[in-house]
């Protein structure tokens, strides 16, 4: 456990027996989140076929995946085998915050997110966490003053997270001055444009294109805030792609079922996320399982490069 899990009480956190002696010996881990892996993130039986397909990538790329997730009370990063349905089967949502509260009420399943996620990966100490797509600034949060905590996670924990952007749904553009104004670097991989999930461009600029992991491993070693951390985007393969203006419609029906309905707070994504798989499944489920085992893979030689 670092400074930063110190304060906790010595049964919140669990690491499993794989990565505490990974960790221990000093070799490269991939810390993954759960919710994307839970009916609120994906349908069954894609959301375990992702999960699998995950893990595989950082496998065979030589690192270790550890999942994060809450069970029986405890937050725990990397699973025994046999509990990854279990937490599959999960449908609360617990982002950092609600890591306070799922402990406290030894809640028995929580999926966790990137925020959440994040935070545990830097309790115990993993500097890398792969997923799909992060929160961001909604649109019209100027009114709503909905905005991801995911992002401020970004910026107060100092793990590299590889994503491939964030979905269209959101409003890129501010997602993307939020993460400035937050101080956190926004990296392109091998790619000049920040990526809208689906698709490989948003049409926005990426601040900073990057080669190689050991580029991305130096800008972590190199910030200037030791405490924050560094967003590094990977487009969806090309032969994933989907086609923007299709997606277009999906998106903007999802968006407006949400407003009619009322939906607010932590219901948001899911709610958005579940209408736009409806709208699109047959051609976004294949998209989203490559652009996650991508991400996985990716984030895999960051850690390598990390742990070298
Ligand atoms: N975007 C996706 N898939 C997801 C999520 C976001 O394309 O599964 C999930 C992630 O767990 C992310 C969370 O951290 O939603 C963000 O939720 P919110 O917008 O409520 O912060
Ligand atoms: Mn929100």
């Amino acid at each position: 456990m670092t400074e930063q899990a110190a304060h906790l009480p010595a049964t919140a956190l669990r690491v499993s027996e794989a990565v505490a002696t990974a960790l221990a010996e000093g070799r490269p881990i991939v810390a993954m989140e759960s919710t994307i892996f839970s009916s609120l993130g994906l349908p069954s039986p894609a959301n375990l076929e992702a999960l699998r397909r995950c893990e595989a990538a950082v496998t065979a790329a030589g690192a270790l995946p550890a999942v994060t997730a809450i069970l029986d009370g405890q937050a725990r990063i990397g699973l025994e085998p046999g509990e990854e349905l279990r937490v599959l089967a999960g449908t609360r949502k617990v982002a950092e915050r609600d890591i306070a509260v799922a402990l406290a009420e030894r809640i028995e399943v929580g999926v966790t997110t990137v925020s959440a996620s994040v935070a545990l990966a830097h309790a115990v100490g993993i500097e890398v966490f792969a997923t799909g797509g992060i929160g961001g600034v909604h649109r019209q949060a100027e009114i709503t003053g909905d905005i991801s905590a995911d992002l401020d996670a970004l910026a107060n924990h100092p793990v590299v997270t590889v994503c491939a952007g964030a979905k269209a749904f959101l409003d890129l553009p501010r997602t993307l001055e939020y993460l400035e104004a937050a101080g956190v670097p926004v990296l392109g991989w091998q790619h000049d444009w920040f990526p809208a999930f689906y698709t490989r461009s948003s049409g926005l600029p990426v601040p900073h294109r990057v080669e190689s992991a050991a580029v991305v491993a130096r800008v972590l070693r190199n910030r200037i805030r030791a405490r924050s951390g560094v967003l590094l985007t990977v487009p969806v393969p090309e032969a994933d792609e989907l086609d923007a203006e299709h997606l277009a419609g999906a998106l903007e029906a999802a968006l407006a079922d949400s407003a009619a309905q009322g939906i607010t707070g932590a219901a948001v994504t899911p709610f958005i996320l579940g209408r736009i798989g409806e709208a699109t499944a047959g051609a976004s489920v294949p998209a989203n399982l490559a652009l996650a085992e991508n991400n996985a893979r990716v984030a895999a030689l960051v850690a390598i490069e990390l742990a070298g």
